[in-house]
Order: structure tokens, then C-alpha cells, then sequence
């Protein structure tokens, strides 16, 4: 009996997360932003790479982030630093940005700023590898981080976050020779959960393979750009 009611508020949960997050998307849409959610565990990377890309980016995109943590303006702060807007949200007890906290970032941003001048919104969401992949917030494409710290079980053990990635960076990569870690093992237990994903492996610190993650968001933006009518996940 709980249990099917349980199940019941869970179905009503995620059908108004879903309807918040399509309205959130038809803003972007409007805009011509590409929006995508950046998810990992927590210190996988997703700030430091977001530094890097900030640097490597707004010479040609104007970029925005909303900035999703528990408590404190630590990494908003970090972003900040790039001269980009961070609208920064507190998620206080919950384990996960939803739609409708990124729709007042998105509201803040438009009040602030004019949206229509951005090309490109990173939504770094609170770092856990469950919570965040069954909310969609408006994104047209869903990037996670794995660092190759964490181990090679943890597409097996997580695989909801690895089967609706969009693009999956393998972080921290410079650390390998440390680390007892074998990255083509990690690579086969992705495929085991999705069999298309681009997988990019990466170093935050010395910037290795940076590059073909730049490629890639400048792809989904010139391809989004090129075909405004596009909606829904790349
Ligand atoms: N060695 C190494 N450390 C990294 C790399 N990327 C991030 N870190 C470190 O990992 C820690 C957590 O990074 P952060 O970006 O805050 O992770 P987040 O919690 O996912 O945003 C920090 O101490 C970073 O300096 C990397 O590519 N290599
Ligand atoms: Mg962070």
C-alpha cells in the first residue's frame, strides 16, 4: 500500500520536474542558448573544468553558468573570476538541482542581463552520481565527469547517470601513473550501459585532451545555432 503510494508521488514528482524543465528548454530555445547540465560526484572535476573552459571559450561564445550547490558561493565565486555571469543557487537539503530552481536562475539571468546575447548556459549541478540524472532541468545535453579516481565499477554501480550522459569526460586523467586504475576498464564497463557516448578522456591540471572537449561544445552550439528549430536532447 505505501509502496504504491510512494511510487504514485514519485511518477506526480518527476511528471512536474519534466513540465518545469520543457518550459525551462523553450526559454533557451527563444534564446538561442544551448544549455547543458554538468553532473558528477562530488570533486570529480566540474568546477576546474569549467575554469578551463570558461579561459578556453569566451574568446568566441558568451557563456553563462548557473551554479548549483548545497551551501556557500565557493565555486561561483571560482567562476566568477572568468568575467562571466554566475547565477549561483543553494539547493539547502536536496541532493540535486531541479527544474524549477534553474528556472529562477534562469529568470535572474534575464533580469539582469539580455538573455538573447548568450550562446551557451553550464548549468554544474550538486555533485552526486544518482539524484541529478533523473532530473532534467532544461538541458539540451547532459555531460557527466567521472574522475579515474572513483574506480572502474562505478558505471556498473551508478548506470542511470552513464546511460543518459550525452558526453562523458574521464577526469583527472593526469593522475593515472599514481593510480592502480585501469582506464580501459572503465571504458569497456561504460559500453556495458551505453554503447554511443562520446567518451573524453581529460586533464584539468596540464589541459590534455581539453581540446576535443572544446570541439565538442562548440559542435553542439554551432549544430544548435544552425538549426534553431532543433529541440530536446541533441
Ligand atoms: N590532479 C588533478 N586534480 C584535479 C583535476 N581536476 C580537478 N582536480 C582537483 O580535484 C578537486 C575537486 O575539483 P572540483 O573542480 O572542485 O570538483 P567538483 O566538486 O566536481 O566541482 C580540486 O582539488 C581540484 O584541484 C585534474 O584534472 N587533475
Ligand atoms: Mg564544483
Amino acid at each position: 500500500m505505501h509502496q504504491t503510494f510512494d511510487a504514485a508521488l514519485e511518477i506526480n514528482l518527476l511528471h512536474a520536474n519534466q513540465e518545469g524543465a520543457d518550459h525551462n528548454r523553450a526559454h533557451f530555445d527563444d534564446w538561442g542558448i544551448t544549455c547543458f547540465n554538468v553532473m558528477s560526484s562530488p570533486g570529480a572535476g566540474k568546477t576546474a573544468l569549467l575554469e578551463r573552459t570558461l579561459a578556453a571559450l569566451t574568446h568566441d561564445l558568451t557563456i553563462a553558468v548557473i551554479e548549483g550547490d548545497m551551501t556557500t558561493e565557493l565555486d561561483a565565486d571560482r567562476l566568477r573570476q572568468y568575467g562571466v555571469p554566475v547565477i549561483a543557487i543553494n539547493t539547502g537539503r536536496s541532493c540535486h538541482l531541479d527544474s524549477k530552481m534553474v528556472s529562477g536562475g534562469i529568470h535572474r539571468l534575464a533580469h539582469e542581463y539580455n538573455p538573447a546575447e548568450f550562446d551557451l548556459v553550464f548549468v554544474e549541478n550538486v555533485g552526486n552520481l544518482v539524484c541529478p540524472a533523473e532530473f532534467e532541468v532544461g538541458e539540451h545535453a547532459k555531460v557527466a565527469l567521472l574522475s579515474i579516481t572513483e574506480g572502474d565499477d562505478k558505471p556498473l554501480k551508478y548506470p542511470v547517470m552513464f546511460q543518459e550522459a550525452d558526453c562523458l569526460l574521464l577526469t583527472k586523467m593526469d593522475l593515472a601513473p599514481h593510480l592502480d586504475i585501469d582506464v580501459e576498464q572503465i571504458v569497456a564497463n561504460v559500453r556495458q550501459i551505453n554503447t554511443h557516448v562520446p567518451i573524453l578522456p581529460v586533464s584539468a591540471k596540464t589541459g590534455a585532451g581539453l581540446e576535443d572537449w572544446f570541439h565538442w561544445v562548440r559542435a553542439q552550439v554551432h549544430l544548435r545555432q544552425s538549426q534553431p528549430s532543433l529541440s530536446g536532447v541533441l
